[in-house]
């Protein structure tokens, strides 16, 4: 889409934001185990006293994990409360637009509710604007222009150095970002992305005839023009067995973010390196690799080596991606994330929905939440 036409121009994902319980151990886990590096860092030493968040990158890729020392403001109370509530989860899927005050004002005037008005921070370093607004449950999106800047990450951090050397870059950028929302909500959300962001519907989704007979879902994409951004969101279906979007729902305590998928250029070395770090991956029985050549033929991975390390392949008119799933990363059945390494496909791995969504289902029993 031409930027003349596009009503909601993205630059891409400025960085995910999650509220911890221990920032300080979240920070050496996501520096251990996904090989990411910490860049920047605002806590007390910094004269922030009621947080610490740290800031790691791998590529284009940016997290922020954010915990309360000790609360003494509305946005201490708040992070406090969403730890109680939620658990370790996603605060914040802020997006990098050229033009903050155009996208905040498009946005709210077709229907989003303002979080944060248009505001600036500054130091030495330069100047960056933000604003947020609201999407599904606690979550919010701010919109972020930071050309005016070039510092490590906001006015407020000081640069800081990895926690460990990191060695290869274990992925490169952020590939999509899953919500989860109530039965009967998914449709809402796709307008509201439709309506407030200019975001079209992609193809890839997850209807009524795959919910019905094995899913126990419903999910549809939602994209930028560019396709930069990604947002697929999935809904609880009426099925037989307890849904793992209500199981999510559940522990969650509403809806919110599911699934972060990163993108990587080599997921056989990134999924060797993080199982060596001790990262769980979904199981996938050997009966999916006795038949997957005949449906995906050649990728760049040898088949036996997709086999040993449970590695999914998926092939459409485009070309086809490899993906995993980790378990969920701490003791709620809640956030998880998923390594996918495209070649010209741009879907999310449709041929693979029945043998995932059945290894999580083997999950949720052992889980006995099913
Ligand atoms: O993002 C996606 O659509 C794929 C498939 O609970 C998927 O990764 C959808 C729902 C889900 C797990 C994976
Ligand atoms: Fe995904």
């Amino acid at each position: 889409m031409s930027s003349r036409t596009d009503v909601f121009p993205v630059k891409g994902m400025d960085a995910i934001v999650f509220a911890v319980g221990n920032a300080k151990q979240a920070a050496h886990f996501y520096s251990t185990a996904f090989g990411m590096r910490l860049v920047a860092y605002a806590g007390p030493e910094t004269g922030e006293r009621e947080t610490a968040s740290y800031v790691l990158t791998s590529g284009g890729a940016r997290f922020v994990f954010t915990s309360v020392i000790k609360a003494s403001t509305e946005r201490g109370a708040f992070l406090d409360r969403h730890v109680a509530a939620h658990g370790d989860g996603v605060i914040d899927l802020a997006i990098e637009v050229p033009d903050v005050r155009h996208a905040y004002e498009y946005a709210v005037a077709h229907g989003a509710t303002g979080l944060e008005e248009p505001y600036e921070l500054k130091d030495e370093h330069g100047t960056v604007v933000l604003a947020s607004i609201a999407t599904y449950g606690e979550t919010r999106h701010t919109l972020v222009d930071r050309s005016g800047y070039d510092g490590p990450y906001l006015p407020g951090f000081v640069a800081r150095n990895p926690i460990v050397e990191p060695g290869a870059r274990m992925f490169q950028a952020v590939d999509h970002c899953v919500g989860n929302v109530e039965l009967g909500k998914m449709d809402e959300w796709v307008t509201f992305y439709n309506k407030v962001m200019g975001f079209t519907n992609m193809k890839e989704f997850v209807g009524d005839d795959i919910a019905t007979e094995y899913s126990a879902l419903m999910s549809k994409v939602v994209a930028d023009g560019t396709r930069k951004v990604k947002f697929p969101l999935n809904e609880p279906a009426i099925a037989k067995k307890k849904s793992q979007i209500d199981e999510y729902l559940e522990f969650y305590g509403g809806p919110g973010v599911q699934h972060i998928a990163l993108a990587t250029n080599d997921i056989v070395a990134t999924v060797r390196a993080m199982r060596a770090a001790g990262v769980e991956f979904l199981d996938t029985p050997d009966s999916y690799y006795d038949t997957l050549g005949e449906w995906v033929g050649e990728t760049r991975v040898p088949l036996e080596e997709l086999r040993e390390l449970k590695i999914l392949a998926d092939r459409d008119e485009d070309g086809y991606l490899l993906q995993i799933f980790t378990k969920p990363v701490q003791d709620k059945p809640t956030v998880f994330f998923e390594m996918i390494e495209r070649h010209g496909s741009m879907g999310f791995g449709k041929g693979n929905f029945k043998a995932l969504f059945e290894a999580i289902e083997r999950e949720q029993e052992r889980r006995g939440n099913l």
